[in-house]
């Protein structure tokens, strides 16, 4: 039987948030703002509505070029992000689309994948009517519009779900993914950056298709092992990697505004081990275990970077979490660029601490 995967992700999805209590500002620009604490305009731009992205407004510029890339337009409008009323919409939507999978992934406050591959028994037809189900009752529940991929795959749901923005539907079927890849630019794959696009330029290549043509060897030997095998995989739609069963809020997360922009290691470090005291004390009182440990970077221009790592067994050591995300975080240091304006710590794969802790301690 063909897999059938969803990948849904929620149109500018802080700006709709917005438009959706104030439906008013739907017909003009909608920029949502996250004021650092340094005063006046300083800070990042984490969205923008379509109106907006046409003066060339976008995700992860300051704020400052914002406004004046909209000087001269009356209606625009800046608003600071309001994370926790964005999680309630967050949540609401996703209950509603649980209901649609037969596994359910979530992945971030805006983006999930589904496998329906049991329910609709393979058929594609069935699939797009149950993705348009799906976007019909997240806009009932939530108002918003969100857009979807339907493909034999996480990969190419992804990249499905991106191709027709806003309220998009994208189906691709098994037969039909090597004409969908074909005339899509490298970029439009999600892992290939600005260095890969500009070594593959000087290849003399700019589509998935002409990348196809490229011996996978010699992808390799260029990019490494790696990212040649992803690269070659991806250029033919591959990817085997299962949908799996992944909820919110199965976590503790922490995370700080650096009194300055750093991608010092001893000055992240410092950080980070108070960040892991508070969230330990939290777990503690929880009387809690946890699997996973994971760090987040927000870059200064918002974009983020992640590392986590599943440990052993679970434990609720304060050292355990200490040592490990140190480690996450020289590896997150290793190629840095950008500094760091705010730093995080998570902990997830959550367990009852009483219950089984002789058990293990047995074993
Ligand atoms: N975000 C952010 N800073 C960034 C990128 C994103 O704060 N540099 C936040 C705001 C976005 C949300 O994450 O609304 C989801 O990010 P997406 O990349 O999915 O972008 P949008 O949903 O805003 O737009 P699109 O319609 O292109 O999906
Ligand atoms: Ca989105
Ligand atoms: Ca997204």
């Amino acid at each position: 039987m063909d897999r059938i995967v969803l990948h849904v992700d929620f149109d500018h999805f802080f700006a709709q948030c917005e438009e959706a209590r104030r439906p008013e500002l739907r017909s003009g620009p909608v920029v949502v703002c996250v004021f650092s604490d340094r005063g006046g305009d300083s800070g990042a731009v984490a969205t923008a509505n379509y109106a907006a992205r046409k003066f060339g407004v976008k995700s992860g510029i300051p704020i400052s070029h914002a406004k004046s890339r909209l000087h001269e337009v009356p209606d625009a409008v800046f608003l600071p992000a309001d994370f926790a009323y964005y999680s309630g919409i967050s949540q609401e939507a996703m209950d509603e689309m649980k209901g649609f999978a037969d596994v359910f992934e979530y992945v971030g406050k805006d983006e999930a994948y589904m496998d329906v591959t049991r329910r609709t028994g393979g058929d594609y037809k069935k699939a797009s009517y149950l993705a348009q189900q799906v976007k019909n009752a997240v806009r009932r529940k939530t108002r918003l519009t969100c857009s979807v991929g339907v493909t034999p795959n996480r990969l190419l749901s992804k990249i499905a779900s991106d191709y027709k923005k806003p309220d998009g539907l994208t189906v691709v079927p098994p037969g039909k993914v090597a004409e969908f890849l074909e005339p899509l630019d490298i970029r439009d794959i999600p892992g290939i950056g600005g260095k890969t696009e500009k070594a593959l330029a000087e290849m003399g290549i700019r589509t998935v298709g002409q990348m196809r043509s490229v011996d996978i060897f010699e992808l390799q030997q260029r990019f490494g092992r790696r990212s040649g095998t992803h690269m070659h995989n991806a250029a033919r739609g591959i990817d085997d990697e299962p949908v799996s069963e992944r909820e919110p809020n199965v976590q503790h997360s922490r995370i700080v505004t650096l009194k300055r922009d750093s991608n010092e290691f001893g000055f992240l470090a410092e950080t980070l081990g108070e960040l892991c005291r508070d969230l330990h004390s939290a777990v503690v009182k929880r009387r809690q275990r946890f699997k996973s440990v994971g760090i987040q970077l927000v870059q200064s221009d918002l974009s983020q970077k992640t590392r986590s790592r599943m440990l052993r067994s679970p434990v609720s050591d304060l050292e355990v979490l200490e040592k490990s995300s140190v480690q996450l975080l020289r590896e997150a240091l290793r190629d840095q660029e950008k500094p760091v304006r705010r730093l995080g710590v998570r902990i997830s794969e959550l367990s009852e601490a009483g219950s089984q802790g002789v058990m293990d301690s047995y074993f």
